[in-house]
């Protein structure tokens, strides 16, 4: 079988090298990005890679299609691993090896020696699979193709192709599977709308709702997200949710979707005058973020913009007031009472604020550097644990044994005080871990989550929005002769690399009382990002703008 492999690759690279190998290309943040016309190859051998993973595991993995809040000429790829979580990063330096081969022969070379080092069977097994997704960038489909072709030249994996769907589909998708339990499009449709329904049943009788404008604007980004939000529509019937920018006539992420929303602060393409004060919402091109908006009144497409930290904010709110109920005036000795570890999960990029209210509200706050894969681990080692970055992209997870704990709890409180308070607390958690995407941040489910828990709160957006003020802040990106010269440290908030820069931006900031900025290379896209905070909008304005320049000098084309 490793012959009919080999043979399979020289095939494939010779007939279908493009120029992808030219272009190094990096796993990055979130798997590999680039210009979809030069993916061809790369497809193919992370198509062997998914494979490779799951003989490794005996294990069924994940392989997504998408360049989520890139451009729509751009695709990319992400892996994911037996839990649904990220592709563990130990492989990923093996994955830019693979990527980054010049030619069949080196390829062969590097297969044959981990296979080797990772004592990885070549034989196949009942569950070497991979589950394949995409979303709904054209070139998605050709480009599934030379995944298939990569998996099938690994004898004995079987590619099955789940067809359209959002990231966060797929990786709940691959957790099912992996756990035995009910894992097609449809249980996921019905896992979200019944645990959903459960916590509206239980909204406390006379929680003011007429505090909100009961009908949400949701912007698609134009992708796959407004597809499957109609279906979400359908199956919860009665949820009033007005769906725009679903792709019928405008294009992926263009001046739409929760990147453009949430980095230039302006409603997207279709909303106008009319949407003013409504609570709205955007997801982001493959639905694994969301934000929230309000229009202002004042100026056209200004906004109130409800970011992740927000969300987050909200959640914890809602997760620590079930957390006292559950936990009142109960005896430790009495296994009544679990002291739950919950704890939050942040980056560079969290408002201060919003970190100063976290803090305030009694919870532990911890960072971890940009990427999902980073805050989902720091997040897995807490009984309960909220991640969220400012751009959207967060969940809650769950331990194992909370979740024992609680539906013996649970149990037990329904046949000794059914109707309880401590009761409704216990199944309001019970059903958040159901709703809330254990794998990966889900714009799906944290919207539903997001609609019930202002219900139970009885608050309109413009309540929620007030929890705490945002500090004025600014992102930039900067186009650089190579990213990655900039190295970072200390959860990306100092430059380690190259010598000076720090020193220089922190002689800029502190030129602004209140002032925060730092830099680092981005993960997908070709780009330096700088974020600046400060007490007033056109301080952190001018000081997003200094420091890019500062980027500019050291490292880019001179231009400024
Ligand atoms: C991905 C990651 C996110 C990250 C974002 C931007 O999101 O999953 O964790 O925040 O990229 O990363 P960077 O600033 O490195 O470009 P998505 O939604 O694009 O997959």
């Amino acid at each position: 079988s490793y012959f009919i492999f080999v043979l399979a690759i020289i095939c494939y690279i010779q007939m279908n090298d493009d120029d992808g190998y030219s272009v190094k290309l990096s796993y990055g943040t979130s798997g590999f990005r680039a210009d979809a016309s030069i993916l061809q190859s790369t497809m193919f051998r992370v198509g062997i890679l998914a494979a490779l993973r799951s003989l490794k595991t005996q294990s069924v993995i994940g392989l997504m299609i998408t360049a989520s809040h890139n451009k729509v000429s751009d695709n990319g790829v992400k892996i994911a691993d037996p839990s649904g979580g990220m592709l563990t990063q130990e492989w990923e330096p093996f994955a830019d090896a693979v990527a980054n081969a010049p030619d069949s022969e080196q390829l062969v070379q590097l297969i044959g020696e981990f296979v080797k080092k990772e004592n990885i069977p070549l034989e196949g097994s009942q569950s070497a699979e991979i589950l394949l997704g995409r979303d709904t960038r054209p070139s998605g489909e050709s480009l599934l193709e030379a995944a298939k072709q990569g998996i099938s030249s690994v004898v004995g994996v079987v590619a099955n192709d789940m067809g359209v769907l959002t990231t966060p589909q797929l990786h709940w998708m691959v957790r099912a599977r992996n756990k035995g339990m009910k894992s097609s499009e449809l249980d996921y449709f019905d896992q979200l709308s019944s645990s959903f329904r459960c916590l509206m049943d239980l909204i406390p009788q006379g929680s003011g709702i007429n505090e909100m404008n009961d009908k949400l604007i949701v912007d698609g980004a134009n992708g796959v997200g407004a597809e499957k939000l109609e279906i979400l529509k359908r199956v919860l019937n009665g949820l009033d949710i007005d769906i725009r920018d679903s792709g019928k006539g405008g294009v992926l992420n263009e001046g739409v979707g929760a990147d453009y929303v949430q980095k230039e602060k302006v409603a997207p393409y279709g909303f106008g005058p009319a949407d003013v004060g409504l609570r709205c919402a955007s997801l982001d091109g493959d639905a694994d973020r969301l934000v929230y908006f309000s229009m202002l009144s004042n100026s056209n497409k200004k906004i109130d913009l409800v970011d992740g930290d927000k969300i987050l904010s909200l959640f914890a709110l809602f997760i620590k007031e079930q957390l006292s109920i559950l936990n009142k005036d109960e005896d430790e000795k009495l296994n009544k009472y679990y002291k739950v570890r919950l704890g939050v999960v942040q980056t560079a990029y969290a408002n201060g604020a919003s970190t100063d209210y976290l803090k305030q509200l009694g919870l532990e706050v911890v960072f971890t550097p940009t990427g999902v894969k980073y805050l989902h681990e720091k997040a897995a080692g807490y009984d309960i644990g909220i991640y969220f970055e400012a751009n959207g992209h967060g969940t809650i997870l769950f331990s194992e044994q909370f979740l024992c704990w609680l539906e013996d709890r649970s149990n037990e409180l329904s046949s000794t005080s059914e109707g309880s308070e401590q009761q409704k607390a216990a199944l309001r958690l019970l059903a958040v871990s159901k709703l809330i995407n254990q794998a990966v941040g889900d714009a799906l489910s944290g919207l539903l989550l997001v609609e019930v828990t202002l219900q139970h709160m009885g608050w309109s957006i413009h309540k929620w929005s007030e929890l705490y003020h945002d500090l004025p802040s600014r992102q930039l990106k900067v186009k650089v002769l190579d990213r990655t010269a900039v190295v970072t440290g200390n959860a990306e908030t100092v430059v380690v690399r190259p010598p000076g820069i720090q020193e220089a931006i922190n002689a800029e900031t502190a030129k602004y009382s209140g002032g925060r900025c730092f830099i680092r290379p981005s993960g997908t896209e070709d780009v330096i990002r700088v974020y600046a905070e400060a007490t007033t909008q056109e301080a952190a304005d001018r000081l997003a703008r200094s420091v890019a320049r500062l980027v500019d000098q050291f490292l880019g084309f001179g231009c400024s």
